[in-house]
């Protein structure tokens, strides 16, 4: 057993699959607004998720579970918290918590080092605990593990930019956009915060999105924590910017899957071109909107899970960008998910490379602008 993974599409052998179990709609805090009226939540009421959800979730993660281990990857899985539970720091309380369902948003595996990422809601602030058995195993079992985790963030009202969403909510979607290139979110940047989703790995360069998850204190803290890579905090054009991973997605060397609704900066295209790297636009998602009680978009239909350069996981009913991956070259193994989706995500949130083969590789020798 060893803990290691440069990039997102090396040979996946041992992998975290998330748990449904006891996932809530948080209480209310600062950091994010929950509203769905039409499915017994309108803003302000939190609580679990319904049992019958939870069930179907559940039967698709352990399919995919049973798939991995199928292809003789080691599958662990993380332990449920009571989420519903209230929980508090001497500086502030928070009514309920969270889940166990991403563990991508968590934790962040680089090389021989599984980081464990500050978060930025309250909810979501000790939900490392579900990990740390599986985290613990492995460094018992894996002698050269860097076992890491980011300063424990104080996530005080200075955390947050005071009557955000209010304000974010009023104004135009170019408007909102314009703030998410300044990195000016609900985040402050009194101190460091990412979500490790924020992350995507390509040897050398982890490009890190700045986010309603993660500011440039945490993009600034990853550039210091990692010296050895180049550490880019990059936006996109969407106004609800939360994790990396259905926007911009690394497959192999020298091709990501971009969601072209959501325009990549021109310097960083313009990086990616003269390292010949291509930058191919997903397929448009099966369905129109994302499904009920989820806080993730359509776009979940390129949050892709690459098990080798030539074999992607790939969401069964998202026949159009299995299709594409299908003409790009790559085996794709189709997994029922979507009821997975209001958990917290796709296949590449569900999961966590604990090893893939593969060493540290430079993909980007030629610099360009700030890259
Ligand atoms: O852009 O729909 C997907 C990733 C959530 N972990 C989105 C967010």
């Amino acid at each position: 057993m060893k803990v290691n993974a440069w990039n997102e599409w090396d040979p996946l052998t041992h992998v975290v699959v998330g748990r449904a179990d006891g996932t809530m709609v948080q209480a209310p805090e600062p950091a994010v607004v929950r509203d769905w009226p039409e499915y017994g939540f309108p803003r302000g009421s939190y609580g679990p998720l319904p049992p019958e959800m939870v069930a179907a979730a559940n039967e698709q993660l352990d399919n995919l579970a049973r798939i991995l281990e199928g292809r003789g990857i080691r599958v662990d899985r993380p332990e449920t918290l009571d989420f519903a539970r209230a929980v508090a720091t001497p500086e502030w309380s928070q009514a309920s918590m969270f889940g166990a369902m991403p563990v991508r948003d968590v934790l962040l595996t680089v090389g021989n080092e599984l980081l464990e990422a500050t978060m930025s809601f309250r909810s979501r602030w000790f939900e490392f605990l579900a990990y740390r058995p599986l985290i613990e195993s492995y460094f018992r079992e894996d002698p050269g593990m860097r076992w890491e985790a980011a300063p424990k963030p104080r996530l005080t009202r200075a955390s947050y930019r005071e009557g955000f969403w209010e304000a974010y909510e009023a104004l135009s979607e170019a408007e909102q956009v314009a703030l998410v290139r300044r990195g000016e979110l609900v985040l402050s940047e009194a101190e460091p915060l990412f979500d490790a989703a924020d992350v995507a790995r390509c040897g050398k360069d982890l490009f890190v999105q700045l986010s309603l998850a993660t500011n440039r204190a945490g993009g600034r803290w990853l550039r210091q924590h990692f010296p050895g890579h180049r550490v880019h905090l990059v936006t996109f054009g969407n106004p609800h910017p939360m994790h990396i991973d259905a926007t911009w997605v690394p497959l192999r060397p020298g091709l990501v899957l971009h969601c072209a609704e959501r325009p990549a900066e021109d310097e960083l295209v313009q990086y990616l071109k003269v390292n010949d790297w291509e930058i191919v636009r997903a397929a448009t998602p099966q369905r129109a909107g994302p499904p009920p009680l989820s806080a993730c978009s359509r776009w979940l239909s390129m949050n892709v899970l690459v098990l080798d350069p030539g074999t992607v996981c790939v969401e069964a009913s998202e026949t159009a960008q299995i299709e594409q991956l299908g003409k790009l070259g790559f085996e794709v193994v189709p997994v029922p998910f979507w009821d997975v989706a209001a958990f917290g995500g796709g296949l590449h949130c569900a999961t966590l490379d604990v090893h893939r083969e593969g060493v540290l590789e430079d993909y980007f020798p030629m610099r360009y602008g700030r890259f």
